[in-house]
């Protein structure tokens, strides 16, 4: 390899250089003068600039495209309220862990704190969902402080800033443009590992959790060999629904809220659970259908590339500091050739497994509907779709290699339990920020990045307000994703709230709104009103075939009110009034 050599360039063309040196070939934003400087060049750099609707919109589709393809994502706007803008999709992007480089021009160096056009203090926003903030204090560094934005991403797998004084993209500087830095992880501590190997050696019933650092990592293949050498059940974690094939006999489902109870009925039953690439979130462990399903005798090995988060949430008896697939080969290796206690037990388990797998299918093909009181008394006289059934007739139309991204709201947790994945990066969920207008924009971004695989997103009629403007950004750039709105005219994942803890005090829940079909057409997309079941599975096939075209096509799905058990029932209580007028609220 040839050692890259000191060149004379603007501060422009070394921020771009090495967005091609990262192998950039997209970027997401708003067209700014901060940097049109450098936006100028990027057609002679193979960079494709995509111009969205909403600087959020392009953040969170820079994590769309990061999260489908393991590369970065980037993003830009116009410095102060451009970048603003990103915060919410930063956030996003922190907490699903994904490398996105959100480029943030800032107001001139010569100007800084006189309170001219667009000034904020651009680094604060965003210190704490970020792993690194690179400031540009000298545009003779751009190309160092840029290069390292990109390689901090991938090192510490989340969001990083990139902050530019605007008059800093000028000038006359020598620079090198470094090669990108990967740095491998490892497979972790050997003894870490004996002892590892040793735990899942001696147990009876042991149990893989397998989470998104086993896709980050490309790891399902030795997930699956490990899982097949103890013959162990595999669950995903909470909304990684595409950590582990669903095709294959060990696969058991998604543990957490309105996920599988195979899943939970067999984690609960180990003495020995790997935790394979996953930080055990508190969310996505806690009690569901009336079970307490987690193994709180059981002896958890944890494996994380994030040292931090190793017995955090859950105490361990094994931290594991490396990288899932590395760290699977590494207990692969030493489980091979060794007596394995649950040997023993293999056609029992094997017994199990299949028919805790088999009740679980039954009982989801008979949940045609809720049956709370509530669900019951909306659904009664309703002309439109039962939910469940709706989601059971998309799951069976799903087309091979598809990515679903998911946003935030009742109908979307429930189809946790009807979203099934064979391959690795196909489901993006709105994780642990859980902010409603996640889903579209990031199938848009995913969609940019694999333009060969069906791209589906799945959005509230209430979140669906939030996130509609990048209609237009599909429309113009031609990105064929398909939408599914459910339309159950209301914000239904808080009305929940008020029909468990509010007595039905119904307050700002309910939503009027357009055709959303029609809407998509006003904005140069397709639309469609779908109202039957047995057109469900039709028309997603079709607007999917339409998206070799480039179209975007919304299907809006008419659907009851009913609603699914609640995201929080944890963290509510009934409410209590002490002051006199507020007597009747409780
Ligand atoms: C940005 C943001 N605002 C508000 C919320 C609170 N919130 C959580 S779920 C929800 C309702 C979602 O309604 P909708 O998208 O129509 O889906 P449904 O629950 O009806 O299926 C709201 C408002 C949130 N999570 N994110
Ligand atoms: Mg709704």
């Amino acid at each position: 390899m040839t050692t890259p050599i000191s060149q004379r360039m603007t501060p422009s063309e070394a921020l771009v250089e090495t967005l091609a040196a990262n192998g950039v070939t997209e970027v997401f934003g708003i067209v700014g003068s901060a940097y049109m400087d450098a936006l100028d060049i990027f057609p002679a750099a193979g960079i494709r600039f995509i111009p969205v609707a909403h600087e959020q919109g392009a953040a969170h589709m820079a994590d769309g495209y990061a999260r489908a393809s393991g590369r970065h994502g980037v993003c830009i706007a116009q410095n102060g309220p451009g970048i603003t803008n990103f915060v919410t999709a930063v956030a996003a992007a922190y907490w699903a862990h994904s490398p996105v480089v959100f480029i943030t021009p800032e107001t001139g160096s010569l100007t800084t704190g006189l309170g001219g056009f667009q000034e904020t203090d651009q680094l604060p926003i965003f210190s704490k969902i970020t792993k690194y903030q690179g400031h540009v204090n000298n545009p003779k560094r751009m190309a160092e402080i840029a290069a390292r934005c990109f390689d901090r991403a991938m090192l510490e797998m989340g969001p990083t800033q990139l902050n530019i004084p605007r008059d800093y993209f000028y000038g006359d500087i020598q620079a090198v443009i470094q090669r990108p830095m990967r740095i491998g992880r490892g497979a972790g501590d050997a003894a870490a590992l004996d002892g590892a190997a040793a735990l899942l050696a001696g147990a009876s019933f042991p149990v893989i959790v397998a989470g998104g650092g086993v896709i980050m990592a490309d790891g399902v293949g030795e997930a699956v060999r490990l899982a097949e050498l103890l013959h162990a059940p595999v669950c995903n974690s909470y909304l990684h629904n595409d950590s582990f094939p669903a095709s294959h006999p060990l696969w058991c489902g998604p543990l957490g809220y309105q996920g599988s109870k195979a899943a939970m009925k067999l984690v609960s039953q180990a003495d020995v659970v790997l935790a394979l690439g996953t930080r055990l979130g508190p969310f996505g462990t806690l009690p569901q259908y009336g079970m307490e399903y987690w193994p709180a005798g059981a002896k958890i090995i944890q494996v994380d590339a994030d040292a931090k988060v190793l017995g955090l949430v859950k105490s361990v008896s094994v931290g594991i500091h490396g990288d899932a697939r590395a760290a699977a080969a590494a207990l692969i290796e030493r489980l091979r050739d060794r007596p394995l206690a649950c040997a023993g037990n293999r056609s029992e388990r094997k017994q199990r497994i299949e028919a805790e797998k088999a009740a679980w299918e039954k009982e989801l093909g008979e949940w045609t509907h809720e049956r709370d009181p509530f669900s019951l008394e909306v659904a009664a006289n309703s002309p439109y779709m039962h939910p469940r059934q709706m989601l059971r007739e998309l799951e069976k139309a799903m087309p091979k290699g598809a990515m679903v991204s998911t946003d935030i709201g009742n109908i979307c947790s429930v189809s946790n339990s009807y979203l099934r994945f064979d391959a690795p990066r196909s489901m993006f969920a709105a994780m642990s920020f859980g902010n409603c207008g996640y889903a579209f924009p990031v199938a848009c971004g995913a969609k940019v990045a694999a333009p060969d695989r069906p791209a589906i997103a799945y959005v509230g009629d209430g979140a669906w307000g939030i996130s509609l403007n990048e209609l237009l950004t599909c429309a113009r750039e031609k990105i064929g994703v398909t939408v599914i709105v459910f339309n159950n005219g209301q914000w239904g994942a808080e009305k929940k709230n008020h029909v468990d803890f509010y007595s039905r005090r119904f307050q700002a829940v309910n939503l009027e709104s357009p055709s959303w079909a029609a809407v998509a057409k006003a904005f140069g997309c397709e639309g469609m009103t779908v109202d039957k079941l047995s057109d469900v599975g039709p028309a997603l096939q079709a607007a999917v075939k339409a998206q070799a075209d480039g179209q975007c096509t919304v299907l809006e799905m008419m659907v009851t009110q009913e609603l699914g058990d609640p995201f929080r029932r944890d963290a509510l209580s009934k409410p209590v009034r002490y002051l006199a007028k507020y007597q009747q609220y409780t």
